[in-house]
């Protein structure tokens, strides 16, 4: 597709979704960000209309939340790592389970657990939704990923959150350790939880235990088990083979909004 035709598809969609003034829509999107990382690549100006939109018109809003009589059955769809560093994390309870933060913030950092937990906590019933088709929903106790965010104060020009796992559900790329990535919005937003409880108890291993990030307002394989690692950076380039996304580089979009 031709630059002027991508570029016409862009304005339209954005006036559609309600940004006056066509002839410099595209500018501004790019300066609010509002040009996903995967905009020129496999999905084209669709992906863009969908990432655009969807930030103008979920700017300030919620995942559903649920009353307690909601609660499902929970389904899970990864082993849990089998490294031996898990294992004897696993065989300590956990206790030695440390959160690394680093990248464009004035005081990175690591973090154990334990401190995590004594932070102020929200717990949420959302729903888990898989790109394949299930979903469940259960309550959700953890920090608000804003709030260490703040503490390790990001600076400015920050645009990505990057975070890493223990296992591997990476497909095509060569990495350590799984990966992905979510705009400053997202991971802002105060129902974006490092996750450590669920139903009321501690969150078991299969779901990510000891803790995992949950990001109710897009599909489930944003919601990364077995969390170790979460960098701020400018660009998600360096991060993974693609846009610091496991998933994307299996073929699913970098912005899973529902
Ligand atoms: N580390 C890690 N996190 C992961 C996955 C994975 O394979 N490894 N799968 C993702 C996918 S595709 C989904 S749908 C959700 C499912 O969460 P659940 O296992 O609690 O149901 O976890 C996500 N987080
Ligand atoms: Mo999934």
């Amino acid at each position: 597709m031709s630059k002027l035709s991508r570029r016409k598809l862009l304005t339209a969609g954005l006036a559609a979704a309600g940004v006056p003034g066509l002839g410099i829509a595209a500018r501004l999107a790019n300066r609010y960000g509002l040009i996903p990382p995967d905009h020129g690549g496999l999905f084209g100006p669709g992906q863009t209309l969908t990432y655009a939109s969807q930030r103008l018109l979920t700017r300030n809003t919620f995942a559903r939340e649920f009353s307690p009589k909601d609660i499902s059955t929970p389904c899970f769809n990864a082993k849990p790592p089998t490294s031996e560093d898990f294992q004897r994390l696993r065989a300590g309870g956990f206790a030695d389970w440390r959160i690394q933060l680093d990248g464009m913030v004035s005081r990175p950092g690591s973090y154990l657990l334990s401190e995590i937990k004594k932070l102020p906590a929200r717990s949420q019933i959302t729903e888990v939704a898989c790109e394949e088709g299930w979903s469940f929903i259960a309550e959700w106790t953890g920090l608000p990923l804003a709030h260490l965010l703040e503490e390790a104060g990001t600076l400015p020009q920050a645009k990505y959150v990057v975070y890493f796992s223990m296992d591997h559900f990476s497909m095509n790329s060569n990495d350590e350790v799984s990966v992905e990535s979510i705009d400053m919005d997202e991971a802002l937003h105060p129902q974006t939880l490092l996750t450590y409880g669920m139903n009321g108890a501690e969150l078991p291993v299969p779901h990510g235990g000891p803790v995992r990030l949950r990001v109710p307002r897009q599909l489930g394989y944003k919601s990364v088990k077995w969390m170790t690692r979460i960098t701020v950076t400018d660009t998600l380039k360096g991060f993974g083979a693609r846009l610091g996304s496991a998933d994307v580089e299996a073929g699913y979009q970098w912005y899973a909004g529902i």
